[in-house]
């Protein structure tokens, strides 16, 4: 059996992240636990790109344009979605999920869901709190991770099984 999986050092890595200044006072928790997240795993500032969005309904087109662009190993979206009592929520967070993984399929780059949706302020501070859920610094460990493995995913597609050694963790069963 073969095991590939992603790691946490980000050395070298670029990351996009967009952020919704919608409910900023807890999307701004978010983006500041990311950049933490990113740059204690060795991402250094100048490779840190960040785009700020009306609303988490403008985080797909603004995703799935840095993705294209295939400057970034991975793009991280973050926002605020709470329910409050209008069924705007629903359409904005259906949205805003659906945009982002089809932005992810379209690309080939990792884009990671970030958007807290939540029924009220209390939960969404909760999640963004960095000694609680810390949902920003989740972000940025998602990103890593899936920015690693995927990298290694694309080197084994380009080499010959036996260069593959390096980048495989060969696990043999015992018997
Ligand atoms: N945008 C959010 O990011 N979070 C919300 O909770 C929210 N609510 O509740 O309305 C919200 N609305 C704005 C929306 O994302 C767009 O920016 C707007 O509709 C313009 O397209």
């Amino acid at each position: 059996m073969k095991l590939r999986k992603g790691s946490h050092d980000a050395t070298g890595l670029k990351f996009g992240i967009i952020v919704a200044k919608f409910n900023k006072f807890v999307t701004s928790k978010l983006l500041k636990s990311c950049i933490e997240g990113l740059t204690k795993h060795g991402v250094v500032a100048e490779d840190i790109e960040v785009v700020r969005v009306p609303g988490a309904f403008e985080i797909p087109l603004v995703a799935r344009t840095l993705a294209s662009t295939k400057r970034f190993d991975a793009v991280i979206c973050l926002g605020a979605v709470i329910r409050g009592d209008t069924p705007h929520f629903d359409y904005i967070s259906a949205e805003a999920s659906r945009g982002i993984g089809q932005a992810a399929l379209n690309t080939d780059v990792p884009i990671i869901f970030g958007v807290l949706t939540t029924d009220t302020m209390a939960q969404a501070i909760e999640r963004a709190e960095p000694r609680k859920f810390n949902r920003g610094g989740e972000a940025a460990k998602s990103a890593i991770e899936m920015a690693t493995v995927m990298r290694t995913l694309k080197q084994c597609a380009d080499k010959p099984e036996r260069l593959r050694s390096t980048s495989v963790e060969r696990i043999s069963r015992k018997r």
